[in-house]
């Protein structure tokens, strides 16, 4: 069987297709890896056909002698995975199979495009599927598949979840019939090209590096009303947080080291990497600093930051954390239901990470904002908080989008509070930050480089009531606009580059 997998976001990382590609080559079957980056990549827009139609037929006729082809979505690339399925339905006999997190939560609306859509992990179904589809056996009874046959929908339960990450191989990144739509042309994916596109990722950006992301687990301890894991957990009946073994991820970064010997740091992706227990960290530092010794990455929680985690991590070679805040009002810290990260434990966190601040670049650490029941007070308790981080950091401001699966999408649809999915959750992106005066405080403190008494003086109490009153708003509604603009359109000059 031959296999086109086809991925559509922004960065050529795409874990999930390039994990289903290692799995179906060690089946035997081949596999055709495409990538076609989001040409808005970050500027989502909301219905707008994507792709240049004349790139995509030429992507398309690169799957004529495929058996099945296999697409992958988040929710803010539906749009453009539509537009892709509709060529494949137009241009070829193979099946089109939609997987990822999209078609997870909603299997019903993925139906309407695709003729088969995968529900949670897809490794065993697509094996099984090619196997099925190779003996001519019937396919439309595959675990975790729903399947079109004739007029209807067979619905398949799902399978069991394999607790054991070991078992599956390491990403393919053997660009072995590997293709990208890349500034404006269909290329054949070279290591020349992947080394280009890895430097433009965000913290491979940030760091001024070249980095290799990789997945040392597969979802959170956490229940975080605007994130999807918890109903993931709910839809297979058990915490989905698993574990690859550390021998198992030190083999992979080996392979990359020598496959592609341009990849200078790693960038260790897993919802909560400081989760794991300290002793296995301990592991990790030894055979990392070993086997390894490149500077790497990860994202942490105020719950689990503790100075021997990031000691020994230092010592390996961590350089860069990211931590979620995402607000330092308590009322929104109920809303998201982390009240036992509040703010005494987030401070607690920062003070350790400052320690080391001569190891490692400023942190980054997240905020979210604009979300339906957020107050101004809220942003207000945010801003002052941001006033006592200990320098340097970095911040990370991000417009709250309410997904489909996720509670607070759940009782936002109830309430009514989200009345039009189209524009505010499948076409709305994180930096559609609303423009107003307290938004503009938190971009100005985006570089940690603001002066701490100055933003606690312009989010006093009496400064607040003049400068965000009602009077004011249009003409910090032009100011955040004109920034905005400025900065999207001179940001090198402005960084410096
Ligand atoms: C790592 C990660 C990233 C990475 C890498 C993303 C990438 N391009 O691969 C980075 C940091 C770049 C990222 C970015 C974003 N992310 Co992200 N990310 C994750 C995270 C933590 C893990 C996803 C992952 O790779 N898991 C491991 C792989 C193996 O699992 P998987 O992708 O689910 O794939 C499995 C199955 O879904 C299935 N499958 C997947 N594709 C296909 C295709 C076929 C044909 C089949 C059969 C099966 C199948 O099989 C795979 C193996 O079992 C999740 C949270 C989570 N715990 O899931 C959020 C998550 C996926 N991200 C999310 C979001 C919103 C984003 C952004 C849009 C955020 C933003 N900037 O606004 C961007 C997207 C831009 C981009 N560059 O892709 C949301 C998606 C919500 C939604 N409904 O769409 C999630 C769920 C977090 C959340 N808020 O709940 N992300």
């Amino acid at each position: 069987m031959k296999i086109t997998l086809i991925s559509p976001y922004p960065d050529l990382t795409s874990f999930g297709v390039r994990t289903l590609s290692a799995c179906l080559k060690e089946r035997g079957h081949t596999t055709q890896l495409i990538f076609l980056p989001d040409p808005f990549g970050d500027d989502i827009v909301a219905g707008a056909d994507r792709y240049n139609e004349e790139l995509l037929d030429d992507a398309i006729a690169l799957c004529k002698d495929s058996d099945l082809i296999g697409v992958t979505l988040m929710t803010n690339f539906f749009d453009g995975a539509v537009q892709i399925t509709r060529k494949i339905r137009e241009q070829t006999k193979a099946p089109a199979l939609w997987g990822g997190v999209h078609p997870t939560i909603r299997p019903e609306e993925s139906m309407e495009h695709a003729d088969m859509v995968c529900i949670g992990d897809g490794e065993e179904a697509i094996m099984e599927l090619a196997d099925r589809m190779q003996r001519g056996d019937d396919y439309t009874t595959t675990a975790n598949l729903w399947v079109r046959k004739g007029a209807d929908i067979v619905k398949n339960p799902l399978g069991k979840l394999d607790r054991n990450l070991d078992i599956y191989p390491a990403p393919d990144y053997s660009m072995d019939d590997h293709h990208v739509m890349f500034d404006g042309a269909l290329l054949p994916l070279t290591h020349k090209v992947m080394e280009d596109a890895l430097r433009r990722g965000t913290v491979s950006d940030y760091l001024g590096k070249t980095g290799y992301q990789t997945m040392t687990s597969r979802g959170c301890p956490y229940s975080c009303t605007y994130c999807i894991n918890d109903t993931l957990n709910d839809m297979y009946g058990s915490k989905k947080l698993r574990w690859r073994s550390v021998e198992h991820v030190m083999r992979e970064l080996e392979a990359v080291k020598l496959n592609m010997p341009y990849v200078d740091y790693i960038w260790i992706s897993d919802d909560e990497f400081f989760a794991r227990k300290t002793d296995e960290l301990i592991e990790f530092s030894r055979l990392y600093k070993e086997r390894i010794g490149l500077p790497f990455s990860c994202l942490v929680s105020p719950l689990t930051v503790t100075e021997a985690k990031v000691e020994t991590l230092v010592d390996a070679g961590l350089v860069y954390v990211q931590m979620g805040v995402e607000s330092a009002s308590t009322r929104m810290q109920e809303i998201y239901k982390r009240k036992n990260m509040n703010n005494k434990r987030l401070m607690k966190a920062m003070t350790i990470i400052n320690r080391f601040k001569d190891k490692m670049s400023p942190p980054s650490y997240d905020f979210l904002l604009d979300a339906p029941y957020e107050r101004d007070a809220d942003k207000i308790d945010s801003l002052r908080f941001i006033s006592q981080i200990p320098k340097p950091y970095r911040l990370q401001p991000f417009t709250l989008i309410l997904y489909p699966g996720t509670e607070l999408h759940r009782q936002a649809s109830e309430s009514g509070a989200l009345s039009n999915e189209q524009d505010e959750v499948y076409g709305k992106t994180y930096t559609m930050r609303e423009p107003n005066y307290l938004n503009l405080l938190f971009t100005l403190a985006k570089g940690g480089k603001f002066p701490s008494p100055l933003l606690g003086f312009l989010v006093s109490e009496p400064v607040v009531t003049i400068l965000n009153s009602k009077v004011l708003r249009p003409f910090f509604k032009y100011l955040f606009l004109g920034l905005q603009f400025a900065y999207r359109h001179f940001k090198g000059a402005i960084l410096g580059r």
